[in-house]
């Protein structure tokens, strides 16, 4: 008789070793910021970051994106610490990536790739599966001579989820087939959804946008009295959630949806454009920014052009400023000659010099704007008041003859 035996599934961590490169316009701490956001992909993945390394390079290298002296420095880190991958902040082509690999002897991959392999692992629905299947060899396909040829005994780890093993020929037709053929299941699906969505068509609806992690699924659960799943991670949350929801009698439907995320791989926005379609669509958004988060301001920005992108930069919105619990302000004394930075401005002020920009830059015109703690539940009543004005003017202007009737 066959014995039974079960194993954990639990696998160890991978080991990484993180690469940015500081470029002119660039410095030092905005580069390792980037590399934090990216040490939190990595996690987000499943590995753990064991080291990074930085360059200052007017241009990448043709072959190796890092210059040589870099790169052994790299390569003897990785073999005395046994990292699994390096991961550069930057996209590589195939061909860096080989020569890379061949010197450091364990996995190169990119933020795209990184990226891709998150989002393989969170899709949830058929619809999502198939926009990061088709993601991912859309990503292949110009990087496709013996890509995971010499890799074949490391399959499964981070980078190597989603098209299965047999799948992995390394042929361009093969995978332009695949893409053609993955699009017209999409279509499909999307078919399939579109019903659902037609019977939604009515009612006003509101869209949560955001950078990764700003507290939009917690505002989600918060309001719409939903369960979505959120988490300290990127991309918690991948498919889109709807709920109806009543304010003061008046019902809207309220969606949660995919951050956005600085450098998201072209591929992937383009084959997500269905699931992009509830914020395009959308009466009314609710962009939901870390104000607790260094780089806000860039995460405000890179949001706002992913919408412009997408074809909704110019929606009535509000910008939800979450996380003032966690805001952190450091005194700037007046002697102190060094640039007064964000952080040296209290929340007040901050408020204030954002009201003073309102309609100027940084794209947020027309906008309303409410500073909240999600998880503290502080000034979520003010944030309803606000939807509620919104969404009654934008309900009678719609259906005046609604309101006709009852007076
Ligand atoms: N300190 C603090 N953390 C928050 C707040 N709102 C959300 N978070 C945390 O931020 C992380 C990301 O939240 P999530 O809702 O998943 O973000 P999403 O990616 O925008 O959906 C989670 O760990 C939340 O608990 C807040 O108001 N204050
Ligand atoms: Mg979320």
């Amino acid at each position: 008789m066959k014995q039974k035996i079960s194993y954990t599934t639990a696998k160890p961590k991978e080991k990484a070793v993180l690469i940015g490169l500081i470029y002119k316009h660039h410095n030092e701490k905005q580069v390792n910021e980037y590399l934090d956001e990216l040490a939190l992909l990595a996690d987000t993945a499943g590995a753990e970051t064991l080291k990074r390394f930085t360059q200052r390079l007017p241009t990448p290298d043709r072959k190796t994106f890092i210059g040589g002296g870099k790169l052994n420095e790299v390569a003897e880190y990785v073999k005395a610490n046994k990292a699994d991958i390096v991961i550069f902040d930057d996209e590589i082509s195939g061909s860096q990536q080989r020569n890379i690999e061949e010197v450091v002897g364990c996995r190169v991959m990119d933020r795209n790739s990184l990226i891709l392999d998150i989002f393989a692992k969170r899709a949830r629905t058929a619809q999502s599966r198939v926009q990061v299947e088709l993601a991912q060899y859309e990503y292949m396909l110009p990087r496709l001579t013996r890509m995971w040829t010499h890799l074949e005994k490391q399959r499964g780890g981070i980078g190597m989820r989603g098209p299965g093993e047999a799948e992995l020929e390394t042929d361009r037709r093969v995978i332009k087939d695949k893409i053609s053929k993955l699009k017209d299941k999409l279509k499909e699906v999307e078919k399939q959804t579109a019903n659902q969505k037609k019977r939604r068509e009515e009612l006003i609806r509101v869209a949560l946008v955001g950078y990764t992690n700003a507290g939009k699924s917690t505002l989600m659960n918060l309001i719409a009295k939903a369960e979505v799943f959120a988490e300290n991670k990127l991309f918690a949350t991948l498919d889109t959630t709807v709920r109806k929801v009543f304010f003061d009698n008046i019902p809207f439907l309220m969606s949660d949806t995919v951050g956005f995320i600085r450098k998201l791989p072209h591929g992937l926005v383009e084959s997500f454009k269905s699931t992009l379609d509830e914020v395009r669509e959308a009466d009314i958004l609710l962009h939901v920014v870390d104000i607790s988060h260094p780089n806000f301001e860039d995460q405000i920005k890179v949001v706002n052009q992913t919408l412009v992108d997408i074809g909704a930069g110019d929606k009535p919105t509000i910008i939800v400023f979450n996380k003032i619990d966690a805001y952190t302000y450091t005194h700037h004394a007046e002697d102190d000659l060094s640039e007064k930075g964000k952080e040296n401005f209290t929340l007040e002020e901050l408020k204030n010099s954002f009201v003073a920009h309102l309609g100027k830059d940084g794209g947020i015109k027309d906008a309303k704007m409410i500073f909240i703690s999600a998880t503290k539940k502080e000034n979520i009543t003010e944030l309803r008041n606000l939807m509620v004005g919104m969404v009654k003017d934008l309900f009678i202007k719609r259906y005046p003859q609604n309101l006709e009737v009852e007076e």
